[in-house]
């Protein structure tokens, strides 16, 4: 593992409609994660947060079912530009939302530097709605979508090049709330999904080492994109999305284990805290754990 870490913070919450979210990157602070990794040895570098516009007032801001759109791919830029910087210097972009819509902005910085960016979408949801598709109009469904460079334009096209990942090298695991929209596209697509049936019937342990194994022979690098939500509720409350029957404690560090073990996880994003929705930081607390098992703590 890459032993320099670069923290950028994103208050982002234009892309959902739950206010709150935008203070995750100081929960999770407060929650000790400089500390923590400093403990196992890494050299931390805290870049403080990207600037994320105002929303606009007028009319619900929405234009072709995309809320926020504007300010979303202004905010995306700017994290676009400081992860690219990152990964320029040598080091480990570790990015703390803010909601899940920043994945683009994350994605965007990141992709320049592969040929073939694998991404692991540990999530409730897909996140691969467009403004067709998507029941809420709101952009932190997007995501993943607008990263194959299917979406609006303006978000397809942050840092003027696409798609920034490929549909063969994403794999999501933890999936329980897929709209009709997204299943067509997984089919069309062919993107692996372990949901919750398949980790219910399998088991993390080999959900994650055929997700290893399916990335290892064609990436060049893989990205996490961790929203808290694919977690059982129960465990982390603070979210915005929550969806009952996720995955548990233990399920979840089991696999921050193995891929800190795999040596193949190359950045990675911990996204959706909540720290309004949650219970005595309880969410910003399970993602400093969850960062701490990836980063090699219990194998230490
Ligand atoms: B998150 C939803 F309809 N699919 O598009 C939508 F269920 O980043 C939820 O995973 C999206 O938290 C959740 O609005 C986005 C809905
Ligand atoms: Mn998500
Ligand atoms: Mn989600
Ligand atoms: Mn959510």
């Amino acid at each position: 593992m890459n032993k320099q870490l670069s923290i950028i913070g994103v208050p982002m919450d234009l892309g959902q409609m739950r206010r709150g979210v935008d203070m995750g990157p100081s929960a999770i602070r407060y929650a000790g994660v400089v500390e923590r990794l400093e403990n196992l040895k890494y050299t931390i570098e805290d870049l403080g947060n990207i600037d994320i516009p105002l929303p606009s007032k007028k009319d619900d801001n929405k234009l072709d079912n995309l809320r926020n759109l504007n300010e979303i791919t202004e905010g995306s830029h700017r994290l676009a530009v400081a992860v690219d910087e990152v990964v320029e210097k040598g080091n480990f972009p570790l990015v703390l939302g803010g909601d899940h819509s920043i994945a683009m902005g994350t994605l965007a910085g990141l992709s320049k530097h592969y040929d073939n960016l694998g991404v692991i979408w540990y999530d409730a949801h897909g996140d691969l709605n467009t403004g067709d598709s998507s029941p809420s109009g709101n952009i932190h469904g997007m995501p993943l979508a607008v990263s194959l460079g299917i979406g609006h334009e303006k978000l397809t096209g942050i840092l003027d090049y696409e798609p920034k990942i490929k549909p063969e090298n994403i794999v999501i695991i933890g999936a329980r709330s897929l709209d009709e929209g997204e299943r067509v596209l997984i089919k069309e697509k062919g993107i692996k999904v372990y949901s919750m049936h398949e980790v219910d019937r399998m088991g993390m342990t080999q959900v994650v080492q055929e997700s290893i194994a399916y990335l290892k022979d064609h990436t060049d690098g893989v990205h996490l994109s961790l929203d808290l939500d694919g977690l059982d509720p129960d465990e982390a409350p603070g979210v915005g999305t929550p969806v009952m029957g996720g995955l548990s404690y233990r399920e979840s560090h089991l696999a921050m284990e193995m891929l800190y073990q795999s040596e193949m996880i190359t950045s990675a994003e911990f996204v959706e805290v909540n720290p309004i929705l949650d219970e005595k930081n309880k969410t910003a607390n399970m993602a400093v754990g969850l960062m701490g098992s990836l980063f090699g703590e219990s194998l230490k």
